[in-house]
């Protein structure tokens, strides 16, 4: 199986983000894709590098105002060895742009493109190991570690081939991606997060939320409590495979975020990791072309088992 990584993601390396009154020192750290390329490259996966894809993809799905402004923005910041937290297009304090916050972002999409390409191609199954994330990015906001919305330009670029489901597992519910496509009937989106009245991204996520226009019935949130178990997590992973195939997809889209482990730093799921095998195979069992797009995930030194035990399972 092939994995997609690039190692620009190393140049955008945020100390810390602002949480209420404090300063706290930044979750996403590039440490973490590089322990999951670590653990992947000593076992049977080809590891390998993305090309690099016209930014017109990133322009169908975000604002063209919005693009230039992290692109000139990152650019300044370069040249100046600052950090800015940005006053507008943004949603939080989480989410700083350093200068090497552009190059990463990009190279983040082109990641992502390459194995959406691959998978239509007819490959199987593709990881694409992005950083940073991309799941909250909305169509014009930034967020929550997130710039440019990887896992929803590979779904934009492989529905001009097909039907796309996106199924989003990370802890926290996907804004960015449920905003890109709440008006679309030929993406769906379901997700699986905790509870947004206590968790990020807050305002979103709710079960209410089901799309509008053509795109009412094409959205899908299941959020959760905390403290939810392996087998509670895998009733509810079981209606929402359900959704997907009810509508049967060409290409199935996975934002995978090892966020919902049982000891993740800022989260508070209970999920082990033998139990990504289990949600591997689930996916694995719905028998559709699937690319898989990392997003969040910040128990540092027990990354590299979760993707090994989520491949194991998704590859069986
Ligand atoms: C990004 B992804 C904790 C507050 C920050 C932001 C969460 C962003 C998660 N100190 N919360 O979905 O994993
Ligand atoms: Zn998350």
């Amino acid at each position: 199986m092939k994995v997609i990584y690039s190692d620009i993601h190393l140049q955008h390396a945020p100390e810390f983000e602002i949480f209420e009154e404090e300063k706290i020192p930044h979750a996403e750290k590039p440490a973490r894709i590089e322990t999951i390329v670590n653990t992947l490259r000593k076992k049977d996966f080809t590891i390998i590098a993305p090309t690099s894809f016209e930014q017109t993809h990133i322009n169908e799905v975000h604002n063209t105002y919005f693009v230039e402004f992290i692109k000139e923005k990152s650019e300044k910041m370069q040249k100046e060895q600052k950090t800015l937290y940005p006053s507008y297009y943004i949603i939080d304090t989480y989410t700083p742009i350093l200068g090497g916050t552009y190059p990463a972002s990009k190279a983040a999409v082109d990641v992502a493109l390459t194995g959406a390409q691959l998978i239509a191609s007819g490959e199987k199954t593709v990881y694409s190991l992005c950083r940073p994330p991309g799941h909250h990015a909305e169509h014009a906001k930034l967020g929550g570690y997130c710039y440019f919305n990887n896992a929803a330009i590979a779904a934009n670029y492989l529905s001009k081939k097909g039907k796309v489901a996106i199924l989003d597992i990370d802890f926290h519910h996907g804004n960015g991606t449920q905003d890109i496509f709440y008006e679309r009937d030929d993406v769906l989106y379901v997700s699986i997060h905790a509870d947004p009245k206590v968790k990020f991204p807050y305002s979103t996520g709710f079960s209410e939320e089901v799309g509008v226009g053509k795109g009412k019935g094409y959205n899908k949130n299941y959020p959760l409590p905390l403290g939810i178990t392996d087998e509670q997590y895998g009733a509810i992973l079981k209606k929402a495979l359900g959704d997907i195939s009810a509508f049967t997809p060409d290409y199935l889209v996975i934002s995978l975020g090892f966020d919902t482990y049982e000891k993740d730093p800022i989260s508070g799921f209970l999920l082990t990791i033998p139990f990504y095998q289990e949600i591997g195979k689930a996916i694995q069992g719905v028998g559709v072309p699937t690319l898989v797009v990392q997003e969040g995930g910040y128990a540092i030194d027990a990354l590299g088992s979760m993707a090994d035990s989520f491949l194991q399972g998704l590859t069986s």
